[in-house]
């Protein structure tokens, strides 16, 4: 039997995707950068407005539980966290960089539902925002890559 060769070229196309998005207000200039990015490049890949939910969570900490909440659901093909933890304004910065990127981690994988991971861990503000253009389109397309693949692997 022949073998059955994937295209190592992602499919980008969002038509039809639904996406949540959950933002940490905490660093509220990192967030609302990542989310601006983050949706021009939903957008330009086809995704509707009206397909997108986003809401907010007080911190990287609560991301997780927002986003099970919405993979619970089921209206989801895929999910994004966006948000900031900064080293210089907490003595806590392991603990929440490390919980929040082990909860999201673990949504993906409890639900099914892929979770782009978008929340910077980052020395200072500067160094976050530097950085929000980039990740935030970089998690559009992640969110898109792996929503197309889930639903292939289903399909084959
Ligand atoms: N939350 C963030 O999203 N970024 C941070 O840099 C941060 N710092 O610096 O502490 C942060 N802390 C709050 C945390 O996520 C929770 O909201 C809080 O502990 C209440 O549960």
């Amino acid at each position: 039997m022949a073998r059955k060769d994937d295209s190592s070229t992602p499919d980008l196309d969002g038509t039809g995707l639904r996406v949540g998005i959950v933002v940490s207000r905490f660093n509220r200039k990192a967030g609302e950068g990542l989310l601006s990015a983050c949706s021009a490049e939903l957008a330009r890949r086809g995704v509707r407005e009206s397909d997108i939910r986003v809401i907010t969570v007080p911190g990287a900490l609560e991301a997780p539980l927002a986003l099970q909440k919405m993979a619970n659901t089921g209206k989801y093909d895929a999910l994004i966290a966006l948000g900031a933890v900064i080293r210089g304004e907490t003595y806590h910065f392991e603990v929440v960089a490390g919980e929040s990127a082990s909860g999201i981690a673990s949504v993906a994988l409890d639900s099914g539902v892929p979770v782009a991971n978008g929340i910077l861990t980052t020395n200072d503000e500067g160094q976050a925002l530097a950085r929000v253009a980039e990740k935030g389109a970089d998690c559009a397309r992640v969110a898109i890559e792996m929503a197309r693949l889930l639903k292939k692997l289903d399909e084959s």
